[in-house]
């Protein structure tokens, strides 16, 4: 596992050395997923869910160069408010510190961070993963290899139907990622419930997703991710046509603007959030709280039969 030079908040770094039940976060979705000015205050949010099942939040970035687990209030504030905050992914961060830049870590970046740190649960809205268009341009988030390579529970609502699903299950097969449905057995595409692809696995409760945690020690699994996928419930998806129209007209300007690399996936986010006049907007927050909750529950579990 890589070594990284890590400042804790004070309440992650007592918790872990307690043992107490810790949630990673990422600042990607803060500072290049969700518009301004409510990037802040769902920040704050996820963090209170997490607080509120019971866990103690380390939302985890990057500020004038240093890494931080558990960000405080003031630097939440800064990674959602300056401009010019640079998206990390793992290949990033040296690089990033070195110039003492500010910073928000992607799935990547975060597991990567979170797993060195001794953190073992990990929420976030949806995964990267295959682009559509990949076969032409190899863009695949760094998110699927580094989850290859990084023990860490990520609780998500699949991938974004902006990316190819089917594609992106393929390489976490191929990857030796595993993937567990949350109380289903179909795989859920970020806005909507059901991204048209079945699962092999399904877990019922926090309880078991810790059971399959316990049973990774057990089997000497050091390395490798576990997806925990959590569908938003069919009445509080993205209306599917709306969903279908807005990706349609998005996928359009993406290649008349000839966006590409790192940027498409801020693109089509903001996209999503202007064409659908915020509609998507509350159905990822939806998502994320969900997530949040669901990764502190896992938490509290894992941490209990540790005890
Ligand atoms: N999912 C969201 N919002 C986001 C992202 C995912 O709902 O902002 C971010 C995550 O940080 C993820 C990144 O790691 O997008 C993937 O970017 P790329 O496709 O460039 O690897
Ligand atoms: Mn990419």
């Amino acid at each position: 596992m890589t070594n990284f030079h890590i400042s804790f908040g004070t309440e992650v770094a007592d918790a872990l050395r307690d043992g107490r039940p810790v949630v990673a976060l990422e600042s990607t979705i803060v500072s290049h997923g969700l518009p301004r000015p409510d990037n802040l205050l769902v920040a704050r949010q996820i963090e209170q869910a997490v607080r509120d099942a019971g866990a103690v939040p380390a939302t985890i970035g990057m500020v004038a160069g240093e890494l931080i687990v558990g960000l405080d209030d003031a630097q939440l504030t800064r990674l959602a408010t300056v401009d010019g905050v640079s998206k990390l992914s793992v290949r990033d961060l040296a690089v990033a510190a070195a110039a003492g830049a500010d910073g928000a870590t992607t799935v990547a970046a975060t597991s990567a961070v979170a797993a060195a740190a001794g953190i073992d649960v990990f929420a976030t809205g949806g995964l990267g993963g295959v682009h559509r268009e990949a076969a032409q341009t190899f863009d695949e988030s760094a998110d699927l290899i580094t989850l290859a390579r990084t023990p860490i529970a990520v609780i998500c609502a699949g991938v974004k139907s902006i990316l190819d699903v089917g594609a992106t299950l393929e390489r976490l097969e191929t990857l030796g990622v595993s993937v567990v449905g949350y109380r289903t057995r179909r795989f859920p595409g970020f806005y909507l419930t059901d991204a048209g692809f079945d699962l092999d696995w399904s877990v019922e409760s926090p309880e078991q997703v810790a059971d399959v945690l316990l049973a990774r020690k057990r089997q000497g699994v050091h390395h490798g991710g576990l997806v925990v996928a959590n569908p938003l419930p069919t009445d509080e998806q993205l209306d599917p046509a709306l969903h279908d129209r807005t990706l349609a007209a998005g996928l359009a300007m993406l290649a008349a603007e000839g966006v590409t690399g790192k940027a498409v996936t801020p693109f089509l986010l903001a996209h999503f959030h202007s064409a659908t006049e915020g509609a998507s907007l509350a159905v990822n927050v939806r998502i994320i709280l969900r997530n949040a909750d669901l990764a502190a529950r896992v938490a509290v579990a894992a941490a209990a039969r540790r005890a």
